[in-house]
């Protein structure tokens, strides 16, 4: 048997040396197989024309400034080939199981340290900001990367809607709790709901969006739809999906992987080639997408934006501020 059950504790299940090409292989022709059972068209394409959920356009600029030189990611690869456990813990679970779940019409409570708090609906939260496009190079601790074209808005400028006092020196995130369209949230492989959090000063850094879509429509129900955090330098695990709750506090939040596996999974999961995860190397990734005999590439420091993001951590120990 190829495919391995997922173990609680696995980001996924999966150790990155077990993962072959032939399994990503299988993988998707179990999903194609699974989407021609279900009738859906148009999977296998690059478009969303016939996916299952999300797809509503949307005008969003390009924001030049966050190019990747490699090509995005197939819409395909981006939107059945991920990690959201919430609707299972196979990497073809998220698409798979999805459809049920119902991201319109959607609130966000807002709290903690700051002068505006309250419950605001996903529109009235994202009115003072125009969408950007920005292509981000994603990395899952797993050690497999994906280049994908996000729309959003920067979270910094979300966050500074609400006056924050001096106490917020942390912002937490919160995924929505919801059982009876999320059938992963009746399986105890993770502490419902999903937790994550951000040092404000990370969070203030012009890199961290708060997207609402990608490939220039709203994100598919497996994305993290209607709103998730993208943080292109740390590992895919800080990337909350479905948020709910936004929290500023004065103390380092709890966040799910965290609480999961304390040893195996940080804080900060700041992505660092010269620090192992303690059951496989974090040295080199694969691509998704890449071919199925194309080898692994060196991973880089902070996923390659090591400019933009070094500073906030200067003086650090990123061994043990893992
Ligand atoms: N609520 C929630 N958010 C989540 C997860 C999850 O299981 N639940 N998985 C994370 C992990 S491990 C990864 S790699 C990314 C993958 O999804 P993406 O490709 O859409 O970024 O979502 C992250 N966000
Ligand atoms: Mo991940």
């Amino acid at each position: 048997m190829l495919i391995r059950r997922p173990q609680p504790g696995d980001c996924a299940g999966i150790q990155p040396s077990e993962i072959t090409d032939e399994q990503v292989y299988l993988d998707r022709r179990n999903l194609l197989r699974a989407a021609l059972a279900m009738g859906v068209a148009g999977l296998g394409t690059a478009w969303p024309a016939g996916a299952v959920s999300g797809g509503a356009p949307l005008n969003a600029k390009r924001n030049p400034a966050f190019h990747v030189s490699d090509p995005p990611n197939s819409y395909d690869d981006i939107t059945t080939y991920n990690n959201y456990y919430e609707f299972g813990t196979d990497k073809s679970s998220p698409a798979a199981n999805s459809d049920r779940f119902k991201p319109t019409p959607w609130t966000v409570t807002v709290s903690g340290a700051a002068e505006r708090t309250g419950k605001f609906a996903l529109e009235d939260l994202l009115k003072p900001h125009a969408l950007e496009e920005r292509v981000y190079r994603m990395r899952c601790v797993e050690a497999w990367s994906l280049v994908i074209p996000w729309v959003g808005v920067p979270l910094g400028e979300v966050l500074k809607t609400f006056k924050p006092t001096a106490n917020a020196k942390y912002v937490a995130f919160k995924t929505v709790l919801r059982p009876s369209e999320m059938p992963g949230q009746t399986v105890n492989v993770l502490q419902w709901p999903y937790v994550e959090g951000l040092r404000i000063d990370e969070a203030m850094n012009p890199l961290a969006l708060l997207a609402v879509g990608l490939y220039g429509k709203t994100l598919p129900n497996q994305n993290g739809a209607p709103l998730r955090l993208v943080t292109p330098w740390k590992y895919g695990f800080k990337g909350i999906k479905s948020i709910v709750e936004i929290h500023f506090t004065e103390k380092q939040p709890p966040t799910s992987w965290n609480i999961s596996a304390p040893d195996e999974y940080g804080f900060y999961a700041n992505v660092n080639p010269h620090v192992d995860h303690p059951r496989w190397s974090q040295a080199r990734e694969r691509k998704i997408g890449s071919g199925l005999f194309a080898s692994k590439v060196p991973t880089l420091m902070f996923n390659g934006y090591e400019q933009e993001v070094a500073g906030l951590y200067r003086g650090m120990d990123l061994a043990k501020n893992f």
